[in-house]
């Protein structure tokens, strides 16, 4: 299902990211093409869909879709924006040169920016949902989005030799799983379905994805596409940094069950037995 929501979610950031003709800023928008196209897991357009289908009892996930395109903009122009010399400073991403490697530091920060509201704007306008869904939609993304941006200020003054195990949660749980939770709620909020289970999944979903985040970027084997072991070198607090393996592959386990099991409220189908199992791989996934 997640390489169908993939090519589907691909089509539409084509699409929406198409450059006006004879456009003077057309590098512009081959910078947000760039990054936008370029590959990745597309893990938020999955979740967005998946948690529509669930909600809706549909196959179908069209109407979620310019949602799950939204935030796949806004986590692109993170991506962007986090690689810049200024945040941390890195040349490799999808194990290609970053944006601002190949389009330089200002076209990256305007790419960055654009992608963001881009991503505003595609909320405020899903054609399958009506006005006050969309305007839902839209106020939850902007606050999502300002919730990453406090994990990321968070991160830039947080050091191995100082966090605590629960600031760097609190860090964490703003920086990734704010667009993890925006992305299971703008699913639920598609379908008309309240959006507590949503959210409770993602936060906990999102601390699940960010430990193993760190895991792989202490891992030989891994195939990020990324530079690894720079947290280790730049003194970053991350959870193996601060907890060490054993512990950090302890804590990935009792968060895969927790994650799982806030699920259980939610109809008992098909897209829920895939989230249970996306749990399960994400607590061992080497990419
Ligand atoms: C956009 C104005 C603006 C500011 C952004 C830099 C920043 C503020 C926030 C950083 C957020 C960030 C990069 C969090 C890390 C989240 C994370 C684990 C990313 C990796 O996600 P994957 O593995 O990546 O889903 P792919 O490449 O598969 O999409």
């Amino acid at each position: 299902m997640i390489n169908k929501v993939a090519s589907a979610v691909n089509a539409e950031l084509d699409r929406l990211l198409s450059c006006p003709k004879d456009a003077p800023y057309a590098k512009l928008y081959e910078a947000m093409r760039y990054s936008a196209l370029s590959g990745g897991k597309r893990i938020r357009p999955y979740l967005c869909a998946e948690f529509y289908m669930i909600c809706s009892g549909k196959s179908d996930f069209s109407p979620a879709l310019p949602y799950a395109a939204a935030v796949e903009m806004i986590h692109t122009s993170s991506l962007i924006h986090d690689d810049l010399p200024a945040m941390d400073n890195d040349v490799l991403r999808r194990g290609k040169p970053t944006n601002h490697m190949v389009y330089g530091v200002a076209t990256a920060i305007l790419a960055g920016d654009t992608l963001l509201l881009k991503g505003c704007e595609t909320a405020a306008s899903n054609p399958y949902m009506t006005d006050s869904v969309n305007s839902a939609a839209a106020a939850l993304t902007a606050r999502k989005a300002c919730g990453m941006m406090a994990g990321q200020q968070t991160d830039l003054l947080s050091s191995v030799f100082t966090a605590t195990e629960r600031e760097l949660i609190r860090l964490q749980s703003l920086k990734t799983g704010c667009l993890l939770s925006l992305s299971c709620m703008l699913g639920s909020l598609a379908a008309g379905y309240p959006t507590d289970v949503a959210e409770s999944f993602g936060d906990v979903y999102g601390l699940l994805f960010q430990m193993t985040d760190d895991l792989l970027d202490c891992d030989g084997t891994a195939e990020t596409g990324k530079s690894r072991g720079k947290d280790e070198r730049d003194h970053k607090a991350t959870f193996v940094t601060l907890l060490g393996e054993k512990k950090t592959r302890d804590a990935v386990s009792a968060l895969c069950a927790r994650a799982q099991k806030l699920l259980s409220p939610l109809p008992d189908c098909e897209g829920r037995d895939r989230l249970i199992e996306l749990c399960a791989s994400t607590a061992v996934r080497k990419k």
